[in-house]
């Protein structure tokens, strides 16, 4: 099947709630956002928690548990849950949520890496939440922490007999293709496996097409045709690296966790708008759009029967 998979990244841990009005920073928003960009189009509906309070990142099941449920009663989209949760966070720390809901799919961030994003907080001025801009900040100095035993661990955790998560296979360089590749070879992992390439992060490569071209290239290579892929263009690239992977037979990923905007300059007023921009672009280049079930069947996932929430 040719379709493409359009997957939506509602809220994230990368962006906080001074930049955007639109951004979910609650349960609810997180709830009615998704759902949305359900009905917009979105198969998988990749997803972060925040504090009901705060609007900062949580890694708790019981904040995932204030929106799953309704996520699933009003849509068919397949879900996945973060494990990379937030970046300052071990990978122990990170998967409880995984753990107790058990859903279809998961992240799994391929390579340890420096995650920064501290370049944004110049320009702000005054923030929201007191927080926020420690966090930013903060990141100059982060090591984003995913080594050998922690990938191990969480497919150990997640990808065996009792939960059977498909994995969304982050990958912020070329690195981490063969990263992933080692893990493959040691039986970490059942084909076919799910790239996300995360294109445009400060500390991973940069989003421009020579870079799209050389990790499909790399991924064609390692694994022939025992995959399958797609890219997020963080930031300003969202949707020209989506529109382009799309033409190169890839998935696209969009959401205010990879990017605040829906043009230059103009905030994205939700998830769905995104969502919409996507699919119509996709589908005047002549790509269709998976829906929930094609992408079960594409990607060999264990169904929306057999998830714990
Ligand atoms: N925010 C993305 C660049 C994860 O959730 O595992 C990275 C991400 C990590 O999606
Ligand atoms: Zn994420």
């Amino acid at each position: 099947m040719n379709k493409t998979i359009i997957t939506c990244a509602v809220t994230g841990a990368v962006h906080t709630p001074t930049m955007s009005p639109a951004l979910p920073i609650n349960a609810d928003m997180i709830a009615d956002q998704a759902i949305a960009a359900a009905q917009a189009g979105a198969a998988i509906l990749h997803l972060h928690a925040r504090h009901p309070e705060t609007g900062a990142p949580t890694v708790d099941p019981e904040h995932f548990a204030d929106f799953l449920p309704r996520i699933k009663a009003e849509t068919d989209a397949v879900i996945n849950i973060s494990t990379g949760g937030n970046p300052v966070m071990t990978v122990e720390e990170r998967i409880p949520a995984a753990r107790a809901f058990s859903p279809e799919m998961c992240s799994l961030n391929m390579g340890s890496m420096n995650f920064a994003l501290h370049p944004m907080a110049e320009k702000y001025e005054t923030w929201q939440y007191d927080w926020e801009e420690g966090y930013i900040r903060g990141s100059e100095n982060n090591i984003f922490r995913n080594t050998f035993t922690d990938i191990r661990m969480v497919a150990d955790a997640l990808g065996g007999a009792e939960h059977r998560v498909k994995f969304e296979h982050e990958c912020y360089d070329v690195g981490h293709l063969y990263n992933l590749k080692f893990c493959l070879d040691q039986g970490m992992f059942q084909t076919p496996i799910f790239l996300q390439f995360v294109m445009g992060i400060l500390g991973g490569i940069a989003a421009d097409i020579d870079n799209l071209v050389f990790m499909k290239r790399t991924a064609d290579k390692l694994f022939g045709d025992g995959y399958q892929w797609s890219v997020i263009g963080a930031g300003a690239q969202q949707m020209k690296l989506a529109a382009v992977g799309a033409q190169l037979g890839g998935h696209v990923r969009v959401g205010l966790e990879d990017s605040l905007f829906i043009a230059r300059g103009r905030l994205a007023e939700s998830n769905a708008q995104q969502v919409e921009k996507i699919k119509s672009i996709l589908e005047t280049q002549g790509n269709q759009i998976a829906t929930a079930d094609e992408t079960r069947k594409m990607l060999g996932l264990k169904g929306i029967d057999a998830v714990g929430y």
